[in-house]
């Protein structure tokens, strides 16, 4: 089934009315939609369609954090570097040259600029290399003439991880895009880096399997980009973090040589597993060619339910009902607050599936091969959630378009958030009794500090909670109307702060990139610090990739 990428959310159908429960569900509500492969297709890209108060592409990075300034150690590019490049890649296209072209500058921009538009580098060149032998020379190249190089994917990234600060070349997977091979029996699939997830997740699909990770971005995102950032996304709860189901990887370390660890085997303790220092490792240390991922059957059948909350503890008594009824078919446990639903509301200008307002939201979904099973499972627990009070209203999808637009109200809010503005964004893992307090807190701080308000001279528009509730994770967002430096101090490092006394993690998904590089030691300790200064020391001695970010 084919899936456009780059949508947005105000092409998706309208909700048709899904079966409302009552508290006293004297309806039997039609809990087994036969959904087939569940495609869902969102925020992949910049949207383009909404046309709100987005943030216009302004400043460079280095004009807003003077403080960080050009590593002389590296060199500039020239003429003869570019012409070296092109004489390996052959083709036109897979060099754009903004070195020796002038006019090139527009086609450079969408890989200068992140998808928050807060980041901006000064690139003027972007190679697209086709094989693993062409980034092997690539990387030897600029390692021998201290050449600085950002790997990038799909450049969805929340952390400005992906885009140069000044002129660093931008090596861009986006030709490495082949399926290699897939073993139908074992589920055991083998691809290039630069895949797009979503069309290795339909091309799954045609055999019955799925990849084990799905996230908002998946028509942007490459397969490279979500192992080198660790991608948690909508279903860790079900299907595990990629460190465990990835396999094998192949990787270039920046001299060049070819790590070869396309391993197909579940079990392989033979010395130190070695791969897992690619994954999460933001391609700081190497650029991940290709991966061997472990799929899991897709499921056969599928629901999900959204339920209106009065209070963040009743939405962590429902999570602790929803593991006890439905455990092993239970797939994505996820939080949304009012605030959040009420910024997707205003953007999609859509009517909320539920008639009320809540504080809370939690949508649910069960993955499961049985209808009949898994129908019988999640009546018990409607019931229960809805006779104890926990639950104030909700509504169950019936069909596959219901499901997707029950989910647009969960996975539509980063993209609703960046039609309104600047965002600064804190991706967090917190004990789930406290989790939400930060939001709280957060909003109490910028309250005071005069800052959050309706009228334009207030930067802040809303301070929004949402996430997995299901993995203890929590996107704080602040939207504002625009970018702005008293923002950003009163919310760092209070933030980190807040997270650090609650032994918390600063990235529980996103990773460092720039926004947290210096804050790392607010979640690691310095002996772990030191430890990871090492590895990069050891795999990246000159420093050449990704420099100004992680560590
Ligand atoms: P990029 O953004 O291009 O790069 C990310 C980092 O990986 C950079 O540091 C880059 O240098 C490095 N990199 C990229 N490719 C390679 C490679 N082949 N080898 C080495 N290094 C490489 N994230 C989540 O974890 N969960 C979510 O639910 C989620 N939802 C999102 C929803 C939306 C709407 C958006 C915009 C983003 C979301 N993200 C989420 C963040 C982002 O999509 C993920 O981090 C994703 O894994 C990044 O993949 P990418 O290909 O876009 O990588
Ligand atoms: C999600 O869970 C993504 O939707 C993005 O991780 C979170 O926008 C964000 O902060
Ligand atoms: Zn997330």
């Amino acid at each position: 089934m084919a899936c456009r990428h780059r949508s947005s959310t105000t092409t998706l159908a309208r909700l048709a009315k899904p079966a409302r429960l009552t508290p006293r569900l004297t309806t039997q509500p039609q809990v087994q939609s036969q959904v087939a492969p569940a495609v869902r297709c969102f925020s992949s890209s910049r949207p383009s369609q909404l046309k709100e108060t987005r943030c216009q592409q302004g400043k460079f990075t280095s004009e807003t954090y003077p403080g960080l300034k050009r590593d002389p150690r590296y060199g500039q590019v020239t003429k003869e570097h570019v012409d070296y490049f092109k004489g390996l890649l052959g083709t036109e296209s897979a060099v754009i040259d903004g070195v020796t072209n002038e006019n090139a500058t527009d086609d450079i921009e969408p890989f200068n600029s992140d998808w928050m538009r807060k980041y901006r580098g000064h690139c003027r060149l972007v190679l697209k290399p086709s094989s693993t032998e062409e980034v092997s020379k690539i990387l030897k190249y600029c390692n021998d003439n201290t050449l600085a190089v950002v790997p990038q994917g799909g450049n969805t990234g929340l952390v400005g991880g992906s885009v140069p600060v000044f002129d660093e070349i931008v090596l861009n997977m986006g030709r490495m895009n082949n399926i290699i091979e897939f073993d139908e029996v074992s589920g055991i699939l083998t691809v290039e880096a630069g895949a797009i997830l979503e069309v290795v997740d339909q091309f799954l699909a045609s055999k019955g399997y799925i990849f084990p990770l799905d996230l908002g971005a998946k028509g942007s995102c490459h397969i490279g980009g979500n192992l080198s950032t660790n991608a948690g996304g909508l279903r860790l709860l079900r299907y595990g973090s990629l460190h465990g189901t990835t396999l094998g990887i192949e990787a270039v370390l920046p001299d060049g040589t070819v790590v070869d660890d396309l391993c197909k085997l579940r079990k392989n303790n033979t010395g130190y597993d070695v791969k897992q220092l690619f994954i999460g490792s933001e391609g700081t240390i190497g650029v991940i060619t290709k991966a061997v991922i472990q799929c899991p059957q897709r499921p056969k059948a599928q629901n999900v339910a959204l339920f209106g909350l009065e209070s963040y503890e009743a939405a962590q008594q429902a999570f602790r009902e929803a593991k006890g009824h439905l455990s092993e078919i239970l797939s994505a446990f996820e939080l949304m607050d009012g605030a959040s639903q009420a910024l997707v509301r205003q953007v999609t200008k859509k009517n909320s599936p539920l008639e009320g307002e809540y504080p809370f939201y939690c949508l649910i979904e069960t993955s499961g091969s049985n209808s009949d099973h898994d129908g019988e499972k999640l009546q018990a627990f409607l019931e229960d959630v809805m006779e104890k009070g926990i639950v104030a209203d909700g509504t169950l999808a019936q069909d596959e378009t219901q499901v997707r637009a029950l989910w647009s109200w969960r996975e539509g809010i980063t993209e609703a958030l960046g039609h309104l503005g600047g965002v600064y964004k804190y991706d967090v893992s917190i004990p789930l009794a406290e989790m939400y307090q930060l939001v709280e807190d957060t909003k109490a701080r910028v309250e005071e500090a005069g800052l959050l308000g309706d009228t334009d001279e207030h930067p802040v528009r809303a301070v929004v909670g949402y996430g997995h509730m299901g993995d203890s994770n929590l996107h704080l967002n602040v939207s504002t109307r625009r970018y702005d430096e008293r923002v950003e101090k009163v919310l760092e490092p209070f933030v980190y702060e807040w997270i650090a006394k609650r032994q918390g993690s600063i990235s529980a998904e996103h990773g460092l990139g720039l926004a947290k590089k210096k804050y790392i030691g607010f979640s690691r300790t310095p002996t772990m610090v030191g430890l990871m200064k090492q590895l990069k020391d050891l795999y990246d001695p000159n420093a050449i990739l990704n420099p100004y970010k992680y560590i």
